[in-house]
């Protein structure tokens, strides 16, 4: 019989855990291409080094802005340029974004995440989201927006309203980002997301697989997120929303044992970033999501819409948390014991 090399000697396993953001393209491809068994085995032990592996943090999503957005993005329902049948609805108006707030917190969600259809925000939009989140955190929760393009100074006036993340994806690699967004260039996204960090925010940076993209697209994708100056606070991974009307309805789909991969190599790339298990859940079955928990992902989005799009119902994420031993994480300081929250029924 011929000897065998322990996988666990070749150096790159050797080196997994440590925070690095010098990764090489190769060593991204070998992690995605590694036995699923000992992928799984490797991320799932470098999560457990950094997070407890049965905890995940609740984020709940509003469009605060819907549709008539000016960009092309070939995957967006909320794009003028597609008939996707949306009714476009102005910015609304602070009353009714905190009373979403307080149903989400009610529901258990410790983060607030608003989504405007914006290339990027005029002054007078920002000042009056800078008031939305302002009222948000006053209910104790923590805040995320995605605007579209920032700069510098809209940046920092974003931190210095107490803003805790924003959100920006790369989306996918930069050759295929081309063939997917015409009106805006990836360059545009990197420095939007410097823009953040040099600010001092927390970024939320991931991408969305299904949009046609190849496995190489997929490396460079993780690739780049690992690679930034600092790893995203936040890393969410997106299976692609199909939208009628848009480019890319009737997509490939990923199978979803790639997209397990896909989380597992983020978290062996980001160890201490949380790895959000984004939109798509509600395409997939509660195993895949069991397994993408198993590989790492320790967030995702609560509530039954995302911006336009389904999401599963709270009652069916209950049940899932519960036959999974999995406790939605406390770090909303406000917490109201009288609702009915998922952290009542599942916590
Ligand atoms: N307009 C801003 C922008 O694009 O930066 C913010 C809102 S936009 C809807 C936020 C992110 O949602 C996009 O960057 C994209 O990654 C994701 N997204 C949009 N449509 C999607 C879909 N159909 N499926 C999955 N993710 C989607
Ligand atoms: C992210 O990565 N996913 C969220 C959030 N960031 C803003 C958006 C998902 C949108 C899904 C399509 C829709 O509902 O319109
Ligand atoms: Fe507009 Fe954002 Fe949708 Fe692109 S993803 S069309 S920028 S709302």
């Amino acid at each position: 019989m011929s000897e065998t090399i322990s996988a666990d000697a070749h150096p790159l396993i050797a080196k997994l855990g440590s925070v690095r953001t010098d990764w090489r393209l190769a060593e991204v491809q070998a992690l995605l291409d590694l036995p699923f068994a000992d992928l799984i085995h490797h991320a799932q032990r470098v999560h457990r080094a950094n997070f407890d592996p049965n905890e995940v943090q609740i984020s709940t999503l509003l469009s605060i802005k819907t549709g008539a957005c000016p960009e092309d993005c070939a995957y967006c329902s909320q794009s003028i340029r597609f008939e996707t049948g949306l009714q476009s609805e102005p910015l609304l108006d602070m009353g009714a974004v905190l009373e979403k707030a307080r149903v989400a917190r009610a529901n258990g969600a410790t983060r607030f995440c608003m989504g405007a259809a914006y290339r990027s925000p005029k002054q007078k939009q920002l000042d009056q989201i800078i008031e939305m989140i302002k009222g948000v955190r006053e209910l104790g929760m923590e805040t995320c927006v995605t605007l579209g393009m920032l700069t510098d100074d809209q940046a920092r006036q974003l931190k210095a309203a107490g803003l805790d993340y924003y959100n920006h994806n790369i989306d996918t690699s930069e050759s295929h980002y081309k063939k997917v967004i015409t009106t805006r260039t990836y360059q545009d996204r990197l420095d939007t997301l410097e823009a953040c960090r040099s600010a001092g925010l927390n970024v939320c940076c991931g991408g969305i697989l299904g949009l046609g993209e190849t496995p190489l697209d997929r490396a460079q994708f993780l690739h780049t997120l690992a690679t930034l100056p600092e790893h995203p606070q936040s890393v969410p991974i997106n299976q692609l929303m199909q939208v009628p009307g848009t480019p890319l309805y009737g997509a490939e789909k990923p199978s979803a044992l790639d997209f397990v991969r896909v989380i597992a190599v983020a978290r062996l790339l980001m160890p201490r970033s949380y790895v959000r298990l984004s939109a798509g859940r509600s395409d997939m079955s509660d195993e895949t999501q069991a397994l993408c928990f198993l590989a790492g992902a320790n967030s995702i989005f609560y509530g039954d819409k995302l911006l336009t799009t389904e999401n599963p119902d709270e009652n069916h994420d209950a049940a899932l948390f519960e036959r999974l031993g999995i406790r939605a994480q406390r770090t909303c300081n406000e917490l109201s014991s009288s609702e009915h929250s998922l952290q009542e029924r599942v916590g």
